[in-house]
């Protein structure tokens, strides 16, 4: 529980936009379930020195999941795409993690169509210090343990290039730069 406040806190201090921010320390330590972080991503380099880059939290909300933190180390100005791709592997400079996260067999879109992947996020842009945040609510995937659009044992990955939301199968987002497993916080 101590580490659950203080990655938030942490989370909130350097992005005070994000919704939810102001409330979560205070609900957290009243034990509300349903705005804890119940599964967590430490995102790491996918080449030989597995440089850490970031940490990402999703947690249960009205509509569907929160998918919210940061990524670090970036070239500024850069936008990068991420996804939840659908094998809890990182290996082979990210290869291993598979396609998309796609429970209902959809094509590639853009992530507020509910007729695309579970797995598509939208690009993020790094700051002038190499930082991007994610802040986005994800309504086809489910913050639990195990299920049909469960993303816990998944994969995040941050691609070097833009999704342009189209391509197929996978939006034509280039290498798979960095990549964390998603698992219980
Ligand atoms: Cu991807
Ligand atoms: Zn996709």
């Amino acid at each position: 529980m101590k580490k659950v406040i203080l990655a938030s806190a942490l989370l909130c201090g350097s992005a005070l936009a994000m919704t939810g921010c102001q409330s979560t320390e205070g609900q957290l330590k009243t034990g509300n379930p349903l705005n804890q972080p119940v599964l967590k991503s430490a995102l790491k380099t996918t080449d030989a020195n597995k440089t850490e880059v970031g940490q990402v939290f999703l947690r249960p909300v009205d509509g569907g999941v929160q998918v919210y933190g940061k990524l670090m180390n970036l070239t500024p100005g850069q936008t990068v795409a991420l996804h939840i791709h659908e094998t809890g592997s990182c290996d082979v400079m990210g290869k291993a993690a598979g396609g998309h996260f796609n429970p209902d067999k959809k094509p590639h879109s853009n992530p507020d169509d509910m007729n695309g992947h579970a797995g598509d996020l939208p690009n993020l842009t790094a700051n002038e210090n190499g930082v991007a945040t994610i802040n986005y609510v994800n309504k086809k995937i489910a913050a639990t343990e195990a299920g049909k659009y469960s993303v816990n044992r998944l994969a995040f990955i941050v691609h070097g290039g833009t999704d342009d939301y189209t391509s197929q199968p996978a939006g034509n987002a280039g290498d798979r730069i960095a990549c964390g497993i998603i698992e219980k916080n």
